[in-house]
C-alpha cells in the first residue's frame, strides 16, 4: 500500500513536525511508502532562493536523522521535469473553476495583490505528486482533503478521456496526535512559518536553547497542575508535549506535578532526551554533503523511476510527442 506524505520546508522542522508526523513515518512507514521534501510547493508566496535550498538539505537531513528509512525519502524539485510535464497534463485535464474554488486559494489568493499564479495551481502540482507516483493512500488533515479531492477527480477524468493511467488515490485521516502549540501563543499551533521563534522548538535548537523557551512558556492563571485544553491551553500544551515525549497519558501526567516550576522542568529534558539524538545525526549528515547527496540521488532516482510509466502514458495518450 503505497502512502505518500510531505513536509514542506517553509521553515526549519519543529517538534509538532516530529512529533505530529516524522516520528510516525520513521516507526510505521512502510518500504512502499514515500515521503518527500515538498521545495516546490514552498515557492508559492515570497521566498528566499538561497534559503530554500538550504530549508531543503536540512529536512531531507532531519528525515533521515529521525530514523525515516533513506530509501522511502526524496525531494520533490529533484522531479521537477517530471512534475512539471505532469502538471501541465493535469493543468490541461482540469477547469479553471475546479482550481479557483479551493478553499485555500480563496482564504489566501482572492483579492490580494501579487498573488503567484502557483498559488492558485499548486494544488495540481500536489495532484502530480500523487498520480506520478501512484499514491494508493493520502493521510491528510482536513485542509488538504479538498486537495486529495482534486487528485481523485483529475485521475478519474484522464482516465475516462484519454485511457486509464492513473491509479485513483484515497484521501485518509492520519492517526490523531495532539496538535503541538505555540509555547507563548497556545491559541494557535507550533508552526514553521511564525515570526517570533520564542514559542517554537526546532528540532535542531540546541539543548539550552529548548530549556530556555519551556522556562519562558506561557502557563495560566493558578500554580496547580491540570489537564484542561481549554480552559487552561499553556499548561495543557505542556502536558500533551511530555505525554507526547514519554508515551504517557496527559492527564495522567498532571497528577505527577505540583507546580509549573517542576512540569516545565519535565518537560525540558523530555522534550531534549527526544530532540537531542536527531540534531546531532541530523548534524553529522549536514557536515558529510558526500553521504547526504548519495542518499539524495537515489532517492530521487527511485521515485522517478516509479513514475517514469505513468508520465511517458500519460504524454502519449494525451497526444503529446
Ligand atoms: N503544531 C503541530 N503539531 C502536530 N503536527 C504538526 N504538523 C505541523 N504542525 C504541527 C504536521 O507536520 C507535518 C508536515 O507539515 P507541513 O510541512 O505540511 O506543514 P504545516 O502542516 O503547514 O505546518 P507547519 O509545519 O507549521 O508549517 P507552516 O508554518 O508553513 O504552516 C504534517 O503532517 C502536519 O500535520
Amino acid at each position: 500500500m503505497l502512502r505518500l506524505s510531505a513536509i514542506t520546508p517553509s521553515g526549519h522542522a519543529h517538534l509538532g513536525n516530529y512529533l505530529g508526523a516524522i516520528r510516525r513515518w520513521a516507526s510505521e512507514g512502510g518500504r512502499d511508502d514515500l515521503y518527500f521534501v515538498s521545495d516546490l510547493h514552498a515557492m508559492t508566496t515570497a521566498h528566499n532562493p538561497a534559503k530554500l535550498r538550504s530549508l531543503a538539505r536540512e529536512q531531507l537531513a532531519v528525515l533521515i536523522a529521525a530514523g525515516v528509512p533513506e530509501e522511502t525519502v526524496f525531494v520533490q524539485s529533484d522531479l521537477a521535469r517530471e512534475l512539471g510535464a505532469l502538471t501541465w497534463v493535469l493543468e490541461c485535464t482540469a477547469s479553471y473553476g475546479e482550481a479557483a474554488r479551493m478553499t485555500q486559494f480563496k482564504e489566501k489568493g482572492v483579492g490580494r495583490g501579487g498573488v503567484r499564479l502557483s498559488l492558485l495551481t499548486y494544488p495540481v502540482l500536489m495532484a502530480a505528486d500523487i498520480l506520478l507516483q501512484g499514491a494508493a493512500e493520502v493521510p491528510v488533515g482536513e485542509d488538504q482533503r479538498q486537495h486529495v479531492e482534486l487528485a481523485r477527480a483529475l485521475a478519474r477524468r484522464f482516465n475516462g478521456t484519454y485511457g486509464e493511467v492513473f491509479r485513483v488515490p484515497e484521501a485518509t485521516l492520519p492517526p490523531a496526535a495532539a496538535r503541538v502549540r505555540d509555547l507563548t501563543d497556545p491559541s494557535r499551533k507550533m508552526s514553521k512559518s511564525t515570526r517570533d521563534t520564542a514559542g517554537t522548538l526546532f528540532v535542531l535548537d540546541e539543548p539550552e536553547a529548548l530549556r530556555r523557551k519551556i522556562r519562558k512558556a506561557v502557563t495560566d492563571s493558578g500554580e496547580e497542575v491540570t489537564y484542561d485544553p481549554d480552559g487552561r491551553p499553556g499548561v495543557s500544551n505542556l502536558l500533551d508535549i511530555l505525554a507526547g515525549c514519554t508515551g504517557s497519558a496527559p492527564r495522567d501526567l498532571a497528577a505527577d506535578y505540583s507546580s509549573n516550576g517542576q512540569l516545565k522542568e519535565a518537560v525540558a529534558e523530555a522534550v531534549v532526551a527526544t530532540l537531542a539524538p536527531v540534531r546531532e545525526r541530523t548534524n553529522r549528515l549536514l557536515n558529510d554533503p558526500g553521504e547526504l547527496e548519495r542518499i539524495r540521488k537515489a532517492g530521487a532516482d527511485r521515485a522517478a523511476a516509479r513514475g517514469e510509466h505513468r508520465l511517458r502514458s500519460a504524454l502519449r495518450l494525451i497526444g503529446a510527442g
